[in-house]
């Protein structure tokens, strides 16, 4: 099997991958969906930021200032180059997925959103888009519909069409590939379709940005959120990419400094975009990580990211159908590098300790998608996520702690 690169040269590159679990077990991570680990080029670009020019940003005119907020704002045009934006200043600073969808929810929702009208989203959410908008709909008085999934973890599309043609939607929250079912929505096309019924859509990156080339701009989506953490980049930062002519017009969300045009004691005028939505001292380290960890992904390649991890996870969604008792959840082609399971006899939790204790680290439980979980009528799932820097032998290695697992607990 020819490879798209050589996966032992990335290894090279993170340090936390070459320790053992415990004597004589090396640790098999696949847990990358929770959190990604972190290259040598990132954990130094955020080390020479601390040790040679930490200052504030967009405050001082003196050097460290000046050296902080050139780096700081350089990471926003490598992002911005990476999702294909069309303007800098679409490109927000977030901490995360989450704070971006809070972010859309509190300022357009609250906005544009009035009793009687009905926002779009599906089944098979991370709760980050899901919760946001219960609060808001109890708030604002407007009603939220999900569309269902298919048997095979895919939308029921003729329930969307359904959805837009009847009743009076304003706005779509999808997730572009799930974070259980490796299900990849088909986001361009429902992107199509929410525009031609007057509604915006945004969409949730978390697991598509780090594992596949991603252009808003192709996609046509209103708003697109994503985390640092899981493509190789640090925690507590993330991006919120929104059409200019939306965050144009949206209130700001967070009051207080760098947010502001002018302030009196009779009322406040706000700055541009993007800063209009960056109160406060930002993650200036991490937008710097993340600034690097784009780097990285661009220069390995994210088509050929994405073309290595389809090769690992059509290998694992084979071997695993290897073992006895075990189902997969989700679509069986086009998906994303997550095979959730369940396994006959043991419980999620059980079974991702027994695991650990082999060395191979897994994620058990809900993983934040209880809806989609009750709607195959289980409580949780065992989950192994694979991302740039895994092996084939690495799979290999789950399946034989899996048979073992059978062989004397089964
Ligand atoms: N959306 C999806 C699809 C996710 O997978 C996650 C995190 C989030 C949103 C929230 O991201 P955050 O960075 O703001 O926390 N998913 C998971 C997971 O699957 N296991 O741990 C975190």
């Amino acid at each position: 099997m020819k490879l798209p690169y050589d996966v032992e040269m990335i290894r090279a590159d993170f340090p936390i991958l070459h320790q053992e679990h415990s004597p004589g077990i090396p640790l098999v991570f696949l847990d990358n969906a929770a959190s990604s680990q972190r290259p040598n080029q990132v954990i130094d670009a955020m080390s020479d930021y601390y040790r040679k020019y930490h200052a504030n940003v967009h405050r001082g005119i003196h050097k460290l200032s000046e050296a902080a907020t050139t780096a700081y704002e350089n990471a926003r045009l490598k992002v911005q180059k990476f999702i294909h934006a069309a303007h800098h200043e679409e490109v927000i600073f977030t901490r995360g997925t989450t704070e971006g969808i809070n972010l859309v929810a509190y300022t357009w929702g609250r906005a544009n959103l009035k009793p009687g009208d009905v926002v779009v989203t599906t089944q098979m959410e991370h709760h980050a888009n899901i919760v946001p908008w219960q609060i808001l709909a109890e708030q604002v008085g407007f009603t939220l519909r999900f569309v269902p999934l298919l048997e095979d973890g895919t939308l029921d599309m003729d329930e969307y069409d359904r959805l837009l043609r009847d009743e009076p939607v304003k706005m779509v929250t999808v997730v572009h590939c799930s974070n259980v079912l490796g299900t990849v929505n088909p986001v361009a096309e429902m992107a199509r379709k929410a525009h031609a019924a007057g509604a915006l859509i945004l969409v949730d990156g978390a697991q598509s940005v780090p594992h596949m080339p991603i252009d808003v701009q192709a996609l046509d989506v209103d708003f697109f959120a994503f985390s640092g953490h899981k493509m190789i980049a640090p925690t507590g930062i993330g991006i919120l990419y929104g059409k200019r002519e939306h965050l144009e017009s949206m209130p700001p969300w967070l009051g207080g400094g760098d947010m502001i045009n002018t302030v009196s004691l009779e009322g406040s005028t706000w700055n541009d975009l993007p800063y209009k939505f960056e109160a406060g001292t930002p993650s200036i380290a991490e937008a710097i990580g993340l600034g690097a960890a784009v780097d990285y992904l661009t220069a390995l390649g994210m088509d050929k990211i994405h073309q290595y991890e389809q090769m690992i996870t059509t290998y694992a969604m084979e071997r695993l159908a290897e073992v006895p008792g075990l189902k997969i959840y989700g679509p069986e082609k086009g998906r994303g590098a997550v095979t959730a399971f369940s396994f006959d006899g043991f419980f999620p939790h059980d079974l991702a300790q027994l695991l650990d204790n082999e060395g191979v680290a897994v994620r058990s439980g809900h993983h934040c998608a209880q809806p989609l979980h009750d709607r195959f009528c289980i409580a949780a799932t065992t989950r192994a996520s694979y991302y740039l820097y895994n092996t084939m032998q690495e799979v290999d290695a789950l399946i034989e702690a899996l048979l073992k697992i059978k062989r004397l607990f089964g």
